[in-house]
């Protein structure tokens, strides 16, 4: 009965890419990129079990690009658009922010920015590959699709199994950005069943303040630790 005892770390890297970073991202988060020394030194810490790094990766006709919808209603950051399930049977669908071209696969903005030590990275997810939906999250779509099949339009691997096949424990999340892709992961982490932590110096936000502050209500809500980097709980 040492279940309970058992303290299996992984670090997952959200989205430190070249277009969610200035100078010259074309959805810089400000001060994105200065989060990336903290960030080196987790990915240095031996104590991590599993080092994931997650990619949006989106093509050029994905849904949450303002330029692929009709105006007047396709202003990004502002406009919102509706959004269909991609599940088959479903004909639920929710509003989906607009943003930027961003994060094309195979272009540079797609890139994880040079400082960041990818060596140490054991698992690379990409995400938001296919265009009819969004997914934040490195673990499900926005409508909390997570089945292999589908998923596998949208995402390159299944993050969850890969961590249970480690036997992951913990999940501890930084990157880009606190409000939006950065939330979703360890919201879903602590969905999949993972005890979840955000190291709130090793993340950045869309909107600075406002959009931490409220992001920080919705992970306490659901069950996810924000601590800070020298907090003991974080693995080094
Ligand atoms: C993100 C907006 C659109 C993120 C991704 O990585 O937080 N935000 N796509
Ligand atoms: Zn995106």
């Amino acid at each position: 009965m040492k279940a309970e005892l058992e303290f299996v770390p992984a670090l997952i890297v959200v989205d430190m890419q070249e277009d969610f970073c200035p100078p010259n991202g074309s959805l810089a988060v400000q001060e994105g990129r200065s989060i990336a020394p903290l960030i080196n030194s987790l990915l240095d810490a031996p104590g991590f079990a599993v080092r994931v790094a997650t990619q949006d990766f989106h093509p050029p006709d994905h849904i949450s690009f303002a330029r692929n919808h009709p105006p007047p209603n396709n202003q990004p950051f502002v406009s919102f658009i509706d959004m269909k399930n991609p599940e088959w049977s479903s004909e639920e669908t929710k509003p989906q922010q607009l943003w930027p071209v961003h994060c094309v696969a195979g272009t540079v903005g797609a890139s994880i920015i040079p400082k960041i030590k990818t060596d140490k990275i054991d698992i690379f997810v990409k995400k938001g590959m296919d265009p009819l939906v969004e997914m934040y999250s490195a673990f499900a779509d926005a409508f909390g699709n997570t089945e292999p099949i589908l998923m596998a339009q949208s995402v390159n691997i299944n993050v969850r199994d890969a961590l249970l096949a480690q036997n992951v424990t913990d999940v501890f999340v930084v990157g880009l950005a606190g409000d939006y892709c950065v939330k979703f992961t360890a919201i879903d982490a602590a969905k999949a069943g993972f005890r979840t932590w955000v190291i709130d110096e090793g993340t950045k936000c869309v909107v600075p303040g406002s959009g931490w502050e409220k992001a920080k209500e919705e992970l306490t809500a659901s069950g996810v630790s924000v601590i800070t980097a020298n907090s003991p709980e974080v693995a080094r």
